[in-house]
């Protein structure tokens, strides 16, 4: 017998179900020495928070030690992280911004 080998092609998978990307939280940490109205100030400009939100936000993070920002895909989180991080640096503030996974 011969020619009726599989030659294992590969196809595309043309599944028409888009999965959902995996999510990653935006989290801004407690220090002692960042004034509060900065903190307003990055989470009006950076996530879109009203002046009453970002107060919320900063008095959580205040009191709690650290609080979300918001919740996003890989890159929106990872960049949002860093512009806040060097936004604080320029300004001489430790303020410090981090990425967890979420779910
Ligand atoms: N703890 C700071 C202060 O008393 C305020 C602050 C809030 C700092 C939130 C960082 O992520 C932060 N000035």
């Amino acid at each position: 017998e011969e020619g009726d080998d599989d030659v294992g092609l590969a196809v595309q998978d043309s599944k028409p179900e888009l999965k959902q990307p995996p999510l990653f939280k935006v989290v801004l940490l407690n220090d002692d020495y960042t004034p509060m109205e900065f903190v307003v100030e990055v989470l009006e400009t950076y996530f879109r928070m009203n002046r009453e939100q970002a107060t919320h936000v900063m008095l959580t993070i205040h009191t709690q030690g650290k609080g979300v920002c918001g919740i996003f895909t890989r890159d929106i989180a990872e960049t949002k992280a860093a512009q806040v991080n060097q936004y604080a640096r320029e300004n001489q503030h430790p303020l410090l911004c981090e990425v967890e996974a979420s779910e």
